[in-house]
């Protein structure tokens, strides 16, 4: 099984993001015998992000697509649950663009929700001794758009593909300010490469289950 992971360009002022840091260690990884990871970097990009994950997508054939970013605050590996038909952020992407309020896909659904297994996910990086929550904001910003896209064009492919979106906390070195929380580089790349695992492990249970039914 190949599992596609992205992660995204630093923004905001950051030198790194740590969603590319941990991916780019997994690219051409063969994290277990049957599972074969792949990374790519997307742009903090409102007009281009899903269409290169998409392109990657096309190139990979991959059976999972877990797409990674950063939400610096944040103290735990957080899988989204759903992903939101809005973006509205005062910040602009790497383009300079800012949204506002504006509508993702006008006559798409209100909230589009992660096919990943989220909560084994959860599970399994807590057992690990790695912080891990659930999330239900994806927020508004490029990331939720990338995921809206992502469902919505897996949803209209009518393909299996095990997809989802799951927001990472700082590095430690992006810290600034005191007991700002942060995840340390290799705990980090060892909980995505278990996301994946899990992940792919999901996706096979789905495609035995339909076609023993
Ligand atoms: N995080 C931002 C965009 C890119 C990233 O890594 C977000 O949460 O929308």
């Amino acid at each position: 099984m190949r599992v596609l992971l992205s992660g995204f360009a630093p923004f905001g002022g950051s030198e790194l993001n740590p969603s590319w840091e941990a991916v780019r260690r997994l690219d051409g990884i063969q994290a277990t015998d049957t599972v074969e990871l792949f990374a790519t970097k997307l742009p903090v990009s409102y007009r281009e992000a899903a269409d290169r994950l998409f392109a990657s997508a096309r190139v990979i054939c991959p059976d999972v697509i877990i797409a990674v970013g950063q939400a610096g605050g944040r103290k735990a590996i957080t899988p989204e649950l759903y992903a939101t038909n809005m973006s509205d952020s005062e910040n602009a992407d790497n383009e300079g663009v800012v949204l506002s309020g504006q509508r993702i896909l006008e006559d798409g659904p209100q909230h589009y929700g992660s096919s990943l297994p989220v909560h084994d996910i959860v599970v399994s990086l807590t057992e690990l001794g790695i912080p891990a929550e659930l999330s239900e904001n994806a927020g508004s910003f490029v990331c939720n758009h990338v995921f809206y896209k992502l469902m919505h064009e897996l949803q209209k492919s009518g393909k299996p593909i095990v997809g989802g979106f799951i927001h990472v906390p700082f590095l430690p070195e992006q810290i600034t300010v005191d007991d700002a929380p942060s995840l340390d580089i290799d705990l980090l790349t060892e909980a995505i490469r278990r996301t994946a695992i899990i992940s792919a492990n999901a996706f096979s249970q789905i495609n035995d289950l339909s076609k023993s039914i």
